[in-house]
């Protein structure tokens, strides 16, 4: 039987199993020992977490030790910058390397013929005194997904991306969309779509427990059925939707990965059709761009903004002015979140000041208040 844990336990050990990188399991696993129960029977949770903590560090040294090694080699991703990146995706000779230079300092060259941009082009777009990473992909084409035109290697650009912003010029929308549906569906991109309210994580305890059980539409055998066939023979599964065997095959398929995206119409000289532009916004929030004017760009920035899901920040000392860049923090955060990030002396403090959000100008406020965008913050240690 599971020794009985608190709900504390099982969210950071949800963490644990959800986090991608090494930094984010040895965050997860502290936060778990913290958590673990104290009692008797909980003496090996608590060793089986020393002994995770260890191999984590270990995996780190490792992987130090091999990035200086290959250093220099070649990756597919686009290396991020700036507070979130957002790729730049249509058919070829829509409009990306236009939108690309009025929204960032690049002067990519544009020009009425295909695939005028052959590479992935970076370029930053400055928001609010904060930078938003732009990357064009070449053109892509139907077949993508399966090598045609590159289209292998740009998907997975996107794939890495933070969010997508699709372009389509303004007499084809939905035969441009409903391709590049397609060859984003083929490659598990899944597109504004939330990923299910559905954890799954291999248990070192026999059986398979289940949290929120009123959730299962399904058997019980046939949910212990489905779990086994992928592979999860011991597992604690935490629901907190309704759960059916499409939703949990789809938690289970661990290629998919889910991006937040909108559409630009670019409006040359035909305008788009009524009855397409509804069809298709019912998957993405579509826009109408026939100029790229001061007007546009603003707009287009803050659409960027909103879909990476961030805030901005500022710090300030006291009795100084606030710092000149802000700093970027997922939408949430809190000021414990903020000093957490800035640094290790911070991570007790005292209390902070908050100037925007606050009620009155310079609120004294507690490591969980919710910072909200544009608020600037002071911090006590
Ligand atoms: N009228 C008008 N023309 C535009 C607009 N945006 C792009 N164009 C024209 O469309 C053509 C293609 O523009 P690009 O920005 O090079 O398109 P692209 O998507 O980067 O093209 P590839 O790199 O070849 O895939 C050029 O002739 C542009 O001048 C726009 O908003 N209005
Ligand atoms: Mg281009």
């Amino acid at each position: 039987m599971p020794a009985n844990v608190s709900y504390e336990f099982a969210k950071s050990r949800e963490k644990y199993n959800n986090a991608r990188t090494l930094d984010e399991k040895l965050a997860a696993l502290r936060e778990m020992r913290k958590n673990a129960p104290g009692h008797k029977g909980g003496e090996h949770v608590r060793a089986d977490i020393s002994r995770k903590i260890k191999a984590v560090k270990e995996q780190m040294a490792k992987q130090a030790v091999q990035r200086k090694k290959t250093s220099g080699s070649k990756s597919l991703a686009v290396k991020k910058d700036g507070m979130g990146q957002i790729v730049l995706v249509s058919f070829p000779n829509v409009g990306k390397s236009t939108i690309l230079n009025a929204l960032t300092n690049k002067s990519v060259q544009v020009a009425d013929y295909p695939f005028t941009t052959k590479k992935p082009v970076v370029g930053m777009a400055d928001f609010e005194g904060a930078k938003i990473q732009l990357v064009e992909l070449p053109g892509i084409v139907k077949g993508a997904s399966a090598g045609k035109a590159s289209g292998t290697e740009l998907l997975s650009i996107a794939r890495n991306a933070d969010a997508v912003v699709f372009l389509f010029s303004a007499e084809n929308v939905l035969k441009e969309w409903n391709v590049l549906k397609k060859e984003f569906e083929n490659s598990f991109i899944q597109i504004n779509k939330s990923k299910p309210k559905i954890k799954v994580n291999k248990s070192r305890f026999k059986g398979i427990t289940i949290a929120g059980k009123k959730f299962l539409k399904m058997s019980f055998e046939k949910f212990k059925e489905l779990l086994k066939s992928e592979g999860f023979h011991n597992a604690s599964v935490v629901l907190e939707e309704p759960t059916t065997k499409e939703k949990l095959e789809e938690v289970l398929d661990n290629r998919l990965t889910y991006k937040k995206a909108f559409g630009l119409i670019i409006q040359k000289n035909l305008s788009p059709k009524p009855d397409e532009v509804k069809k298709v916004s019912k998957f993405l929030p579509l826009t109408i761009v026939s100029d790229s004017d001061e007007e546009t760009v603003k707009d287009l920035k803050q659409k960027m903004f909103y879909i990476l899901n961030k805030i901005l920040i500022w710090t300030k000392k006291p009795g100084e002015e606030k710092a000149v860049e802000p700093i970027a923090l997922k939408k949430g955060s809190t000021v414990d979140h903020m000093a957490q990030l800035l640094h290790k002396d911070f991570a007790d403090f005292k209390f902070a000041k908050i100037w925007g959000s606050g009620k009155f100008a310079g609120q004294r406020v507690s490591k969980d208040y919710e910072l909200k965008h544009r608020d600037i913050v002071e911090i006590y240690s």
